[in-house]
């Protein structure tokens, strides 16, 4: 986009007048950002109308991302960025005399999502607008977003997140594209127009579904595509039947707040409202769009892609069915043909516990008629599949079972493609969690390992480091991240590992001067900063981090002359608010912190930092100040990560088990420049099948362990009688279940050898520049590409020639 500085001055102070009627030097932060940010939507809302009407024009094939969470993250400095204007803004503001940090600070980071899941979409819309893709994002524009966490005597206390305080600049409100979602009542048969018998719906609850949309802007290609949030309003045509508050209330309380569980599946019937609530009008929406154009139906799935965004949205497939044929009157080997076509679904998890399953008689009586549709798709699989696997395997599949509709298996009946997030989840996937399925359909089953946009996780979150890689490599990797792996031309350059270390220095001074405002603590720059930043969860084993500090602390204390070197031990997690054992690790955390930050003994040889409230602003402030990254989740548990991404390419190095995407980031990186440690995934489960796994001889066996351990339950730490008992038990009486005695001896080894390599910074900060160049392939350009490609077959619409329609794959 073409603009001076000069004339940004002049069209925003006029903006500004306009919309405040008073003079910009007598303003708020928040009215700044408020006019900037309007300034910056009408800027591009012509391109916004363009890009619509050349999808439909062109009638190009689109996808649509169905996801219940999206976490985008501030917007204002990304749609700077992708706009090209980022740096003729921050010049014009600071003419003005305003500060341009603290307006970009005034923007709510939207925590319409709860962590890997919700980010993961958000890079996505990244990707999809500036590959120049035609793609949508629908979802649900929650009211209260996750949670902000406080800690109160280092317990987790959860406030609302009134995100739509001062109003959300960047969305627009559009009552005519509203369309009607029905729950309860009864389904009956009635003749149609053609003399046929049709079900008609009696009785029903009528909800007015209002859409409201954002544009994902495209990185400098004038492309800006589409993110649908949805909220539930009280028809006007039926106000009159909402006669109590209660009635009213319970309309609104479908888009109400965001649910906090992240991998723990709670079956409440709220939530599968707002499960049927975003997909019906997602749903709904597309097919008014389609019927706009004269194509027929069969050529639908060769204009529209649906992306089932784990099983959340999977009802998307029973109702597209419901449309084709009680609306549009198709047959059912007509409709079931279409919708198969359409829909891809991706599994983000193996845990059993986050696998969702409907009781039939809340899905019976919240969705009657798609209840109907489920048993008939059921029935007809069950059919199908009986002659040819026998009775063991077909009924293991079956959608409706043991009183429950399994979410899981709907969804890949239902599509044509089933996708892990990581090499190696992929193949657990097939070979172990889904084999059942993939014995069926092989040919259904592929990986797309995730990606991060290195657009916020490396352009906006550390410019410096940014400017020194364009300086070293030129500019072509912002459009090819591939070529980031030139920058390891510079492994021998003195001038650029000294750099590159004084940037890192540079990142970790700004983070502890937040940590010193916000918490009052102290840390010291030069130390190691050690971070471990995801949702607090037993499998993630932020617990296994906590015993190597207790480790330290104990060291410390029995011979205060140790040299040792210091380290900063940065946490960042929420837990959901039902799930008691992540809050007592919290509880953990917090107790550890006070007794090591405020022993004269420990000094700055030790220090804990439990930041409050994570969440994407957050990690951009602390990401570029990390150097350790802690990706030591239970092999075989975590489906991919993207943290593991985001800090190796910002020059962390990456102590890791071999899982989830770890596995990719060591062929990519090479084993010598990450530290690996622990169980792999097959040790894992060869101990499960034997019940060979046995902590309690380990623990009296380990005097180093037994030391640690004892701290929890002997008053070394204070205050956590309770949860230091019951963290205590869980490991050494209750078996353990994320085996975190048997991986403690290679772990504290494997942080032993850091210890040694940080001696030498410039072979820490060559290993660093490793990292930093190997990251190329976690760009989810790539893997957005590989989507497109590959599952929803739609093509790019880009024809510069600069442009990543040439995207190189890495090698
Ligand atoms: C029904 C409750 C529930 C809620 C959320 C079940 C499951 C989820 C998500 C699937 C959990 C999630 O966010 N999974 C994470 O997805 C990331 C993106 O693919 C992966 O990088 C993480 O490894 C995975 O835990």
């Amino acid at each position: 986009m073409n603009l001076t500085a000069n004339q940004f001055k002049k069209d925003f102070g006029q903006m500004f007048e306009n919309l405040y009627a008073f003079d910009i030097k007598n303003s708020t932060p928040i009215q700044q950002y408020t006019a900037l940010g309007n300034y910056l939507r009408i800027l591009y809302s012509d391109d916004w109308n363009k890009t619509n009407k050349k999808y439909l024009g062109d009638q190009v094939k689109q996808v649509y991302y169905f996801s219940i969470e999206f976490l985008p993250g501030r917007m204002l400095k990304s749609n700077l960025l992708n706009l090209g204007i980022l740096d003729t803004v921050r010049v014009g503001l600071n003419d003005m005399g305003l500060d341009f940090d603290n307006i970009v600070k005034s923007e709510a980071d939207p925590a319409l999502g709860n962590g890997g899941l919700g980010r993961l979409a958000s890079c996505f819309m990244d990707s999809i607008a500036s590959l120049g893709l035609p793609g949508n994002g629908n979802g649900i524009r929650y009211r209260y977003g996750l949670f902000q966490q406080k800690f109160v005597n280092g317990y987790q206390v959860e406030l609302p997140d009134n995100w739509l305080r001062n109003g959300n600049v960047w969305e627009v409100r559009k009552e005519n594209k509203s369309v009607i979602v029905r729950f309860g009542g009864q389904v009956g048969l009635v003749k149609g127009a053609n003399g046929n018998l049709r079900p008609t719906y009696f009785n029903t609850q009528n909800i007015l579904a209002v859409p409201y949309d954002t544009g994902m802007v495209g990185y400098q290609n004038d492309v800006v595509n589409n993110l649908r949030l949805w909220s539930a309003e009280i028809p006007p045509e039926e106000e009159i039947h909402y006669h109590t508050i209660a009635e009213r209330e319970q309309v609104n309380k479908i888009t109400e707040v965001l649910y906090p569980d992240d991998s723990n599946y709670e079956g409440q019937i709220l939530r599968l409202r707002q499960e049927y609530f975003f997909t019906s009008a997602g749903i709904q929406s597309i097919v008014h769009y389609y019927k706009q154009t004269d194509l027929t139906w069969q050529n639908f799935p060769n204009k529209i892609a649906i992306h089932i965004n784990d099983t959340h949205p999977s009802l998307a497939i029973p109702e597209l069915m419901r449309v084709l044929l009680d609306e549009e009157d198709l047959s059912w080997e007509q409709a079931w043909e279409i919708t198969k076509k359409t829909m891809s679904y991706t599994n983000h998890t193996v845990l059993q516990e986050a696998m969702e399953k409907w009781p039939i008689d809340m899905l019976k009586d919240l969705l009657p008629r798609v209840y109907q549709v489920i048993e008939e798709i059921n029935r007809r699989h069950i059919d199908k599949k009986l002659p040819l696997y026998g009775s063991d395997l077909t009924y293991r599949t079956a959608i409706i079972a043991d009183g429950y509709v399994k979410m899981a298996h709907l969804a890949i009946i239902g599509s044509h493609s089933v996708n892990g997030v990581a090499k190696l989840h992929t193949e657990i996937l097939m070979h172990d969690v889904l084999n059942d399925f993939y014995q069926m359909y092989p040919a259904k089953f592929n990986n797309k390992t995730n990606g991060i946009t290195q657009r916020r996780w490396l352009h906006l979150a550390n410019e410096e480091l940014t400017s020194l890689i364009d300086d070293k490599i030129g500019i072509d990797w912002k459009t090819n991240p591939a070529e980031l792996k030139l920058f390891k031309a510079y492994i021998t350059d003195q001038a650029t590992l000294k750099k590159l270390g004084e940037i890192k220095l540079k990142n970790k001074e700004k983070f502890a001067a937040y940590v010193k405002n916000e918490m009052s603590i102290d840390i010291n720059p030069e130390a190691l900063f050690d971070v471990q930043i995801k949702r607090l969860h037993a499998y993630k084993r932020q617990l296994l981090n906590v015993l190597h500090i207790i480790d330290r602390y104990v060291q410390i204390k029995e011979d205060p002359s140790l040299s040792i070197q210091p380290r900063v031990f940065i946490f960042g997690a929420k837990a959901a608010p039902s799930y008691a054992y992540a809050k007592q690790i919290i509880k953990l955390i917090n107790a550890l912190a006070k007794l090591v930050n405020n022993d004269k003994d420990v000094g700055d040889k030790l220090k804990v930092v439990f930041v409050e409230n994570y969440g994407v602003s957050l990690a951009e402030l602390i990401i570029p100040a990390a150097e350790v990254s802690e990706q030591i989740s239970l092999a075989g548990k975590e489906a991919s990560g993207t943290s593991n991404m985001k800090l190796m390419l910002n020059g962390a190095l990456t102590i890791a088990t071999l899982d989830g995407a770890n596995v990719e980031i060591r062929d990519f990186v090479g084993e010598e420049n990450l530290f690996l440690f622990g169980l792999n995934d097959q040790e894992v489960q060869t101990f499960n099948e034997n019940g060979s796994y046995h902590p309690r001889e380990i623990y009296a066996a380990n005097p180093r362990l037994e030391k640690v351990l004892n701290t929890l339950i002997d008053g070394t730490i204070p205050d956590i009688e309770t949860e230091g008992r019951a963290i205590f038990d869980s490991l050494v009486y209750h078996n353990d279940e994320y085996f975190l005695l048997k991986d403690f001896d290679s772990y504290i080894e494997s942080q032993e050898e850091i210890d040694q390599l940080y001696k030498n910074k410039t072979k820490w900060n060559q290993k660093s520049l490793i990292n930093i160049a190997s990251s190329g392939p976690f760009s989810a350009d790539f893997t957005i590409q590989r989507y497109a490609e590959e599952i929803w077959k739609i093509d790019s619409q880009l024809v510069h020639l600069h442009h990543k329609t040439f995207l190189t794959e890495p090698i």
